[in-house]
């Protein structure tokens, strides 16, 4: 029988260890929820690494850890330290994340950063092979792992490949600085199926194939050495039931039941008749615009000053890759702001910025998505942005405004929302007022299309129409092959 395998840098488990007793639970993100029904499907292995370096490892605890993986149908690869600062840290964080996300001065091109790249795939290509046969479907996901279907389909070439790009692909003109950028390209065109976020993306990636390989490409199809591959838009959706069903399901919740957070957030709202919540949720990564966002959010309260005292602006921040210098700058420019604006306009009994710098639990989510007003969603850069996303979802009485950038992924399928370009201070305070003040008809009606949206191209959907597409594109291998 023919097997589907997903590979992705990390596998959808939480693994720890207390005196070597080993807990393994699985992950709740959101690729984790929208593989559930490829994964669950039929017969099907997800191949990543574990989360535990090899160090970490003595051989008996390696065998229990390899067993209660593969328990979840998971294979691992195995990654050093080394392997995770020069392969992760190195080439897929300080490389092709900052270049794919036009930071170009964050951009380092270390060669013995590529090595480790390239020997990284290795790695996973040949756990991919040793689990894989003629006829398998193989779904690879991600920048970490741009060389791995080329790797595959050179020992496998009866297999299907598709591969799914989470983060934008850059224009050409940024792309073509790197200067692995042909053993890049060649690498991703040994899938069958090429997915993207956005048209844009695609429409990039496509460009860069013309051009630095010279590869004629006719609409979304690519011919390359004999075969012919498709090149397509994927926009990734949320797991809209458990959302909407939650936020139902916090609503009826007694007094005695709310978290610390809703108390806190209710008495806000008691002590203060009137005044209105903003959200954000990130991770602290310089691509999702923090900085912006909190001098944007400076300049309203400047530029209106009837609104201070009025608004409360909740900033969440998800500690991400805090080892690296970047993020501990962001972090530090992220504190002076917060604690400079609060400095300034804050009165006995009013502080402008609640700032959390933490991961919570999904109900805190789901607390705040549901107790805020407006969501200000502003990256500089973002391959789709869930968050904007959730936040509608949970809006089960249709009100609420989403403030998002347009250069997120979504801003393309959330036309509904107040668009906003992140650089334009001015355009965002206005935008901010504009929010705070739209009818309650307005937001029922911009919401009523956006969630319509959501709920039809939920994650699910999303994973299905991915793989509907790539068997597609096998089944049109098997006649042109045939003819
Ligand atoms: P991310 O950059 O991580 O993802 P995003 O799409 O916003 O960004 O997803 C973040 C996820 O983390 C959301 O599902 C959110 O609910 C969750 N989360 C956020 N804050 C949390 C908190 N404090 N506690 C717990 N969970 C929290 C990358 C790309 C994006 C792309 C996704 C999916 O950078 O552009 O949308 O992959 O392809």
């Amino acid at each position: 029988m023919n097997k589907t395998i997903i590979v992705s840098n990390r596998l959808p488990l939480q693994i720890s260890i207390h005196n070597n007793n080993l807990a393994v639970n699985p992950s709740v993100g959101g690729l984790a929820t929208g593989m559930k029904s490829v994964h669950e499907g039929g017969e099907s292995l997800w191949i990543g690494w574990s989360g535990l370096k090899e160090e970490e490892l003595d051989a008996g605890l390696k065998k229990k850890v390899d067993a209660a993986i593969a328990q979840e149908n998971c294979a691992a690869v195995g990654l050093t330290g080394k392997d995770l600062d020069n392969f992760y840290y190195g080439f897929s964080n300080n490389t092709l994340w900052p270049m794919f996300h036009y930071f170009m001065e964050y951009t380092t091109f270390e060669g013995e950063h590529w090595e480790s790249y390239k020997e990284v795939n290795r790695k996973f290509a040949e756990t991919v092979l040793q689990h894989t046969d003629d006829g398998d479907t193989i779904w690879v996901h991600d920048y970490q792992l741009l060389l791995l279907p080329e790797l595959i389909k050179k020992e496998r070439p009866n297999t299907s490949i598709g591969f799914f790009l989470h983060i934008p692909f850059p224009s050409y003109e940024v792309f073509r600085t790197l200067p692995w950028r042909e053993e890049l390209l060649n690498g991703m065109l040994g899938a069958d199926l090429l997915g993207f976020h956005t048209y844009d993306y695609e429409r990039h990636f496509l460009s860069s194939v013309r051009r630095i390989l010279r590869v004629d490409t006719h609409f979304n199809e690519i011919s390359y050495q004999g075969r012919t591959l498709r090149v397509d838009s994927f926009p990734m959706g949320i797991d809209y039931n458990k959302f909407r069903n939650a936020a139902i399901t916090h609503y009826k919740k007694e007094e005695a039941q709310k978290s610390d957070l809703q108390k806190r957030l209710d008495a806000h709202l008691q002590s203060a008749p009137g005044a209105k919540m903003i959200l954000s949720i990130d991770r602290l990564d310089y691509t999702k615009g923090i900085p912006n966002r909190l001098r944007a959010f400076e300049y309203f309260l400047d530029k209106y000053p009837q609104f201070r005292e009025k608004v409360r602006f909740i900033l969440l921040a998800v500690p991400s890759r805090s080892n690296v210098p970047q993020y501990q700058r962001l972090k530090k420019d992220t504190d002076e702001l917060v604690g400079r604006i609060n400095g300034k306009f804050s009165t006995v009994s009013w502080t402008p910025i609640w700032y959390f710098y933490r991961s919570m639990p999904f109900e805190n989510l789901i607390d705040l998505y549901t107790s805020c007003e407006v969501a200000l969603i502003t990256p500089v850069r973002d391959g789709m942005n869930l968050v904007a996303k959730e936040y509608i979802a949970t809006r089960v009485d249709k009100d609420g405004v989403l403030v998002l950038s347009e250069m997120a992924g979504a801003s393309k399928e959330m036309n509904e929302a107040l668009l906003i370009n992140p650089n334009n201070f001015e355009q965002i305070a206005d935008t901010l007022k504009k929010a705070l003040e739209m009818p309650v008809e307005e937001q029922i009606e911009r919401n009523t299309f956006l969630q319509q949206r959501l709920e039809r191209y939920s994650v699910e959907k999303w994973a299905k129409e991915f793989m509907k597409a790539l068997q597609a594109t096998k089944q049109q291998h098997h006649v042109i092959v045939s003819k």
